[in-house]
């Protein structure tokens, strides 16, 4: 018998059709059945066009023609959900429907993964001649939860934009659907604001260990949105308040309550800065800030920060979060907070981002409980699971280990739902594996610290329970030769049973 193909997220269902196979030929055609789904067809024959080298057009028809790639919109006919979707491959050509683009999304990179990964090999220089065999099966699929998240701290080390790029290429491999990004820290202020330029002109010009750091404009910042939005990925921006601004702080001196300026910050302490709740400038700030990112951002959200915050009094904490919620909400927005801004009693649909169950922290489970009962649902980031600058082990370089080593295993073997007391499946928005960047200075040490771990993360959100351990390290090892492909410095961890061309199935 053969064994199911190795997809990362597994699958709700798969039916293995022994014997039947589907190969993608020189003449094969991909149809899309109408404009809405034509951008899901395009992406697909950009995906395939390059190692296949074969011209692979595309056409508005029906499904169901021989030799071809079908990608049905049902818009709705289905009602399995928007990002549900089906995939049959037979011998004479594959269909894929689903209720939404977004869906037929998805499905493609249930596709692509069941290709040899060859399919990955993106360099210029001549196709790779493979036979591009597709297993027949029969998949029904569908998100366990509609949060699917990585974040980039860019503002400790700065990412510019074609590494940002780059990252949510290979995360939406992944059927990862949020793009949480930390622009604004102590370290540097990473997003043009205009009417506060020199939040970036002054505060993003260094990094970490004094460097030189980096901001996105406005033009960049949107090309990074609609580089998501092309892998129906939602772009999350964090402007980090009332602490962790330092860079704000030393930006305006008269942002700090005694009015005096204040030199950049490049160190990695945390809890070193507080903007001067109360005064006048503070909100207009605030305001004036957030609606610049409200702007440039069509996702519904806009993350606030709100962690850390000892430099501010607890009665302005609670007292500057409420405000903060008062003018996203004016804006249309829903706004999402790390856990510690839970303490100010949020309005209900507001999300809280749980992460601190590390080094004697209980509180974080406390305050997860508390946002829950208000009708608050949570984005699961534990850090002792999915904090990807925790160290593999004793020998991983890079990364810290304040929430002790977080391993391949230990970052998939765990159920979001089963975490904290009390708080169960319907509570949870979802899932997301926060990459903070303090140690982490190039795309190259990124990826050695995303990879694989992501992956796991990205299954425990979207699939069902059930599975094991000793199974996805199986189907993990086969992703191996696919990160190979495109030159992803990933971890081989030793407890993976990597395959490499050679002996890829
Ligand atoms: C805690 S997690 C932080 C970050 C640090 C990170 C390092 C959170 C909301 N705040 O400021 O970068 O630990 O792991």
């Amino acid at each position: 018998m053969t064994s199911p193909p190795p997809l990362i997220p597994a699958p709700e269902s798969i039916e293995l059709h022994e014997g039947v196979e589907f190969v993608i030929e020189p003449d094969t055609s991909i149809a899309v059945n109408g404009p809405e789904s034509r951008p899901v067809g395009e992406y697909l024959a950009g995906v395939l066009r390059k190692p296949t080298g074969y011209p692979l057009p595309l056409a508005i028809q029906p499904g169901g023609v021989d030799n071809t790639v079908s990608l049905t919109l049902t818009r709705g006919r289905r009602g399995r959900g928007g990002e549900s979707y089906s995939l049959g491959v037979g011998v004479s050509g594959i269909d894929l429907a689903a209720d939404t683009p977004e869906g037929l999304f998805r499905g493609v990179q249930t596709l692509r993964q069941l290709l040899p990964a060859a399919i990955e090999k993106t360099s210029d220089g001549p196709s790779v001649a493979e036979p591009w065999t597709v297993p027949g099966v029969r998949i029904e699929d569908r998100p366990r939860w509609g949060w699917r998240g990585s974040m980039l701290d860019v503002a400790r080390h700065f990412i510019p934009v074609a590494g940002v790029k780059r990252h949510i290429e290979l995360a939406c491999r992944y059927k990862l659907n949020m793009l949480h990004l930390h622009l604004t820290d102590d370290q540097g202020w990473r997003i043009h604001v205009d009417r506060w330029p020199r939040l970036s002109r002054h505060g993003g010009r260094l990094q970490v260990g004094g460097t030189s750091g980096g901001y996105y404009t406005k033009d960049e910042y949107r090309e990074i949105v609609s580089y998501a939005a092309e892998r129906h990925m939602t772009v999350v921006p964090e402007i980090d308040m009332p602490g962790h601004t330092h860079a704000a702080l030393a930006s305006y001196p008269q942002l700090n309550c005694d009015g005096r300026p204040r030199s950049l910050y490049t160190g990695t302490d945390v809890r070193v800065s507080s903007l001067c709740i109360g005064k006048e400038v503070t909100d207009r700030f605030v305001e004036e800030v957030l609606a610049e990112i409200a702007e440039l951002t069509p996702g519904p959200y806009l993350h606030v920060g709100g962690d850390e915050a000892s430099q501010t009094s607890p009665e302005d904490y609670v007292a500057f979060i409420k405000r903060v919620e008062e003018i996203i909400l004016a804006q249309g927005k829903t706004m999402v907070a790390w856990e510690e801004a839970g303490r100010a009693g949020l309005a209900a649909g507001s999300l809280v981002q749980f992460w601190n169950n590390g080094s004697g922290a209980p509180s974080g489970f406390k305050l997860a409980r508390s946002a829950v009962e208000r009708g608050q649902k949570l984005v699961m980031s534990p850090s002792d699971r999915a904090y990807l600058d925790m160290k593999y082990d004793i020998t991983t370089e890079l990364g810290t280990q304040w929430a002790g080593f977080v391993d391949v295993r230990r970052a998939y073997d765990w159920d979001p739902s089963q975490f904290i007391a009390q708080v169960d499946e319907s509570d949870i928005a979802g899932i997301e594996a926060p990459i903070w960047t303090e140690t982490i200075a190039d795309v190259d040490s990124l990826e050695f610290m995303v990879w694989p771990r992501l992956a796991g993360i990205a299954e425990l959100g979207w699939s069902p329970t059930g599975r094991s351990w000793d199974e996805y390290r199986m189907r993990l090892a086969a992703h191996g030769p696919r990160w190979e492909a495109i030159g992803v410095n990933f971890f081989r961890s030793p407890h993976v049973p990597w395959r490499n061309h050679a002996n890829e199935s």
